[in-house]
């Protein structure tokens, strides 16, 4: 996994001015694995064991890492064939061999941040040496299939906790990755993006740098300019203009991180055209794109996560029903928009 961790150890990829807001700091295990342990974690993550070997793991390992999964822990798992899923089967999802080159993702897979997150989006990735795909997926999500239509990358949520896996390991190292720590080829950018969204996601309220501390977005009343002030400490350490956005026809609905990256994006309606448009910032870049127009009885209400997939979410409210619709989002993608009921408009909503 030598190349695996020199990318994701790339202060570039993971890092305070890296593509994404966070290092990656790994810690190799050899003892038992119990809650304890796991405890210690964000991502536990499991590569290329053979299940005969003499470190194959026990029957309470397997369970530590069911338990631990359930109430929160988050893992990625490989598994190459049947000699090597003891950890994909006891999460229901045995595997085999052989799938065939190359594996793309399904509709659900294309808008999920493993296909299409913050280090781009990966059309096709590809296994090496063997290949195995999985003969059970219930209860978890197919995110890829190879060429024959076999499920090769799956999601499960189990209790509090979610596992990736894998059909594979070389998807994520030698065989899929490039050489060097760059993020360069699709399977480079699953890797990425996987350990992107493996982890829990901690967005600070108005973070538009991702330094961990909260900014102040400022537009004036009078010439339509934005500005943020970036603060550190209760300190203001730098400030810029960000663009003009007329005062008469856009509100700026609210922030939130929509790409999973570590920074608050900027969401903006326009009160006459009801286009709504996204910044993703990074600092005092942005990068912008409308993601709907919607007739103006929907209002925007809300922007917060709703699925507890990192990346936020929208809330619209009808005006005339009172009905309330949420959109998924994952960076400029709107996933699904998903009716969530709704009350008589003599209630409003207040947070
Ligand atoms: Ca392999
Ligand atoms: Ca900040
Ligand atoms: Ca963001
Ligand atoms: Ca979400």
């Amino acid at each position: 996994m030598t190349m695996t961790r020199e990318k994701l150890e790339n202060l570039a990829n993971f890092g305070r001015n890296g593509t994404v807001n966070r290092t990656v700091e790994i810690t190799d295990v050899t003892a038992p694995i119990t809650e304890a342990l796991l405890s210690d974690f964000e991502v536990f993550f499991i590569g290329y064991l053979n299940d005969s070997s003499a470190n194959a793991f026990t029957n309470a390992e397997l369970f530590a890492f069911e338990a631990w999964v359930n109430g929160g822990g988050n893992m990625v798992v490989t598994c190459d064939s049947a000699s090597y899923d003891a950890v994909c089967a006891h999460f229901g999802h045995p595997a085999t061999t052989s799938s065939v080159n190359p594996h793309t993702p399904t509709a659900e897979g294309a808008v999920h941040p493993l296909f299409d997150g913050p280090f781009g989006a990966a059309a096709s990735i590809n296994m090496a040496g063997t290949q195995g795909y999985f003969t059970a997926t219930g209860g978890a999500t197919v995110l890829a299939e190879d060429a024959g239509g076999n499920p090769t990358v799956l999601e499960k949520r189990l209790g509090a906790g979610r596992v990736v896996l894998l059909a594979d390991v070389n998807i994520i190292a030698v065989g899929g990755l490039t050489a060097g720590d760059a993020i360069t080829n699709n399977n480079d950018r699953f890797l990425a993006n996987l350990f992107a969204y493996a982890g829990p996601n901690r967005p600070v309220a108005n973070d538009f740098n991702g330094d961990g501390h909260g900014d102040i977005l400022w537009r004036n009343t009078s010439n339509s300019t934005v500005v943020i002030h970036m603060i550190e400490d209760f300190v203001r350490v730098a400030s810029r203009g960000i663009g003009t956005v007329s005062v008469a026809t856009w509100d700026m609905v609210g922030t939130g991180d929509f790409n999973r990256d570590g920074r608050a994006d900027i969401l903006w309606h326009n009160t006459s055209t009801g286009a709504t448009v996204m910044w993703q910032m990074n600092g005092f870049s942005r990068t912008a794109q409308t993601i709907g127009v919607v007739p103006l009885v929907w209002e925007i209400k809300g922007i917060t996560d709703y699925n507890d997939d990192g990346s936020a979410d929208i809330l619209w409210r009808h005006t005339g029903n009172g009905v309330v619709v949420a959109w998924e989002m994952n960076g400029f993608t709107r996933k699904a928009a998903q009716g969530m009921g709704g009350a008589p408009t003599v209630w409003q909503i207040e947070n």
